[in-house]
């Protein structure tokens, strides 16, 4: 039986991860931290432990550990792309200062790790179509930055302190229950709320700016697939390349408006998030992690269209 503790639990992964996890080891075996400022409402308050754990404090994070007899560790704790580089030494304290105090209570308490990485990784000299599962990875950053030292540092403990490390490349994340916040790729999930509501949506990205996009459930699945994998059957650890779908603003516009034919965008950029967009690759090859533990996704964009609209309409009320 897996006892496991989440960090950044209300956040956008977090927050759907945890019920996930919830329904996979039951209620009382996963732990909701969550720092003072984000405390959890509603299903994810009323379902199991809820704990308040900051990443920045090792001797909090030791005691719930021991508290707990946690042995699987999911350290969600970062901040978005383009708020980070607004706060650079933040993102780096939660990021990796964070990070240090989450391997050393694992190292000392026998636990897996799992902190995920993304497309944000990669920089503008990564070759950018189907770009392979180890390549360039010279972000420019503070994101990206702290994502490659997650990955190096990962796998340091892994091989010098046999720390059961494991990892992801997260692609932008859609989903109909928790918006992201501060992210390059949130306009993927703002454009089908402004399709519910019939608004014009104002795209701030540009026409032809491909990035690699996944649906939530898919990002929820492989999380858990990863650290049930055979550890055996792993020559990577941090961390995999998963992707599910790639596409520009045009593309998903299109994919909404065959359904929704009065839906309209115009474009207004910003210029950060497109010249994020621009270094980030246009797709992904995820072929180690398909033959390493049997990753496969399960929506493509129509089907994560027809699921979005859906939902999103019952739960706005339109
Ligand atoms: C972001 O846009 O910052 C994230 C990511 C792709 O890592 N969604």
């Amino acid at each position: 039986m897996k006892n496991i503790l989440v960090i950044g639990a209300t956040g956008q992964i977090g927050s759907e991860l945890t019920m996930e996890l919830r329904k996979h080891y039951g209620n009382s075996n996963v732990v909701a931290g969550y720092i003072q400022s984000a405390e959890p409402t509603g299903e994810l308050k009323e379902s199991g432990p809820c704990e308040v754990v900051d990443v920045m404090d090792a001797d909090r994070l030791a005691e719930l550990v021991r508290m707990y007899n946690i042995d699987t560790i999911y350290n969600l704790a970062a901040l978005l792309s383009v708020v980070a580089e607004s706060k650079p030494q933040l993102a780096w304290k939660i990021g990796i200062d964070g990070l240090w105090n989450v391997l050393e209570v694992a190292r000392e308490n026998n636990c897996a790790v799992f902190t995920p990485s993304s497309i944000g990784s990669f920089g503008p000299n990564t070759p950018k179509v189907k770009t392979p599962q180890d390549t360039i990875q010279r972000p420019k950053t503070i994101y990206g930055i702290s994502k490659v030292t997650t990955e190096l540092l990962s796998d340091y403990y892994h091989l010098k302190y046999g720390v059961d490390t494991r990892s992801v490349r997260f692609p932008g994340i859609i989903s109909n229950i928790t918006l992201p916040g501060g992210g390059t790729t949130d306009y993927a999930v703002d454009i089908y709320y402004a399709a519910v509501k019939g608004e014009t949506f104002v795209c701030p990205i540009d026409q032809g700016t491909r990035m690699d996009m996944m649906y939530m459930p898919d990002a929820l699945r492989a999380s858990i697939m990863l650290m049930e994998a055979d550890p055996a059957k792993l020559i990577h650890r941090n961390a995999f390349n998963i992707a599910s779908m790639s596409f520009d603003p045009e593309i998903i516009y299109h994919a909404i408006l065959r359904r929704k034919p009065d839906f309209k965008i115009i474009y207004d950029l910003n210029p950060l998030k497109q010249a994020i967009a621009e270094s980030w690759p246009d797709s992904l090859d995820d072929s180690c992690a398909r033959a390493e533990w049997g990753w496969y996704p399960e929506y493509d964009l129509e089907r994560m269209t027809d699921d979005m609209l859906e939902k999103l309409s019952i739960r706005l009320n339109k």
